[in-house]
């Protein structure tokens, strides 16, 4: 056995790496591109700040490459340019972060791939499986005329997950739009973030005040695990079910997430729409 061999035996497996959850915290111009100051999670009680220089598109894709101020990850942390919305993230529907691997979040370039089957075709319903390359995860994504609901259906049992929204109502962040939930129900700013369970049924809205539409997120079986709101620099709203800052809480399977927009902001009919999804859900299967 070489040397090298037997230092890398000592070292054993290397460490689990958890979210990024990238933020920026400035940023500036110059000729031939633009430089970020960004900071990000090294672990779960660390954040690493970094300056990350991206040039200008040219003849060849532009490419990213990074000055970390902590211990290096990787060069090149991320393989496309970053969405306007969010420097670095990906606006999702739904993304589930977790450990052992990073699977079923919108592709980039942590997530690691997982392998998809069209399970079932049908007028009223199309069902797609996901299964992790190291097969600890397993998923489905129902697809409805009215909604998507996903279900997490194999987990490892020592690990622990969360799912997440990412995104921007009505296309773009702004102050005024807003979240409720089954409890608060009248209408908070982004400013406002959300902290602690919520009661059953749980489920969260986000909307924006130019529109009479809301998208409705619902976590089927309720529980008393914390679930957190909050706008990430003012580019994008962040909900985790089962998340307390960078903490996980979600520890069995199976358990079912639904997301859809609803042509109201009311929130009782948001509420009778819950189950008619299910009903949806029940009939089909
Ligand atoms: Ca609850
Ligand atoms: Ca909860």
């Amino acid at each position: 056995m070489t040397t090298r061999m037997q230092v890398l035996r000592l070292l054993g497996e290397p460490p689990v790496r958890g979210p990024l959850d990238l933020a920026v915290r400035s940023e500036a111009t110059f000729q031939g591109g633009r430089r970020l100051l960004i900071d990000y999670a090294g672990d779960e009680d660390e954040r690493i700040p970094a300056y990350l220089l991206i040039p200008e598109a040219g003849p060849r894709p532009a490419t990213l490459r990074g000055a970390y101020a902590g211990p290096p990850v990787s060069e090149n942390l991320f393989a496309r340019p970053p969405s306007p919305q969010a420097p670095g993230r990906y606006p999702a529907v739904l993304a589930v972060h977790q450990q052992a691997g990073n699977y079923f979040h919108p592709k980039n370039q942590n997530t690691e791939p997982s392998k998809h089957t069209i399970e079932r075709v049908e007028p009223d319903r199309v069902t797609i499986s996901a299964l992790s390359s190291n097969g600890l995860w397993a998923c489905t994504y129902d697809f409805f005329a009215t909604h998507c609901t996903f279900t997490m259906t194999r987990m490892p049992a020592d690990k622990k997950y969360w799912v997440l929204y990412e995104g921007t109502p009505g296309g773009q962040y702004d102050d005024d739009d807003w979240w409720m939930t089954s409890a608060v129900n009248t209408p908070q700013p982004m400013t406002v973030n959300h902290e602690g369970d919520i009661p059953a049924p749980e489920w969260i809205a986000f909307g924006d005040p130019r529109l009479n539409r809301t998208l409705v997120l619902w976590h089927h079986e309720d529980d008393a695990f914390p679930d957190h709101f909050y706008q990430m620099e003012r580019k994008m709203t962040v909900f985790g079910f089962g998340r307390k800052k960078t903490q996980k809480f979600l520890d069995n399977v199976p358990q079912h997430f639904s997301i859809g927009f609803l042509e109201t902001t009311n929130p009782a009919a948001i509420s009778r729409a819950l189950p008619e999804w299910d009903k949806i859900k029940i009939k089909t299967q």
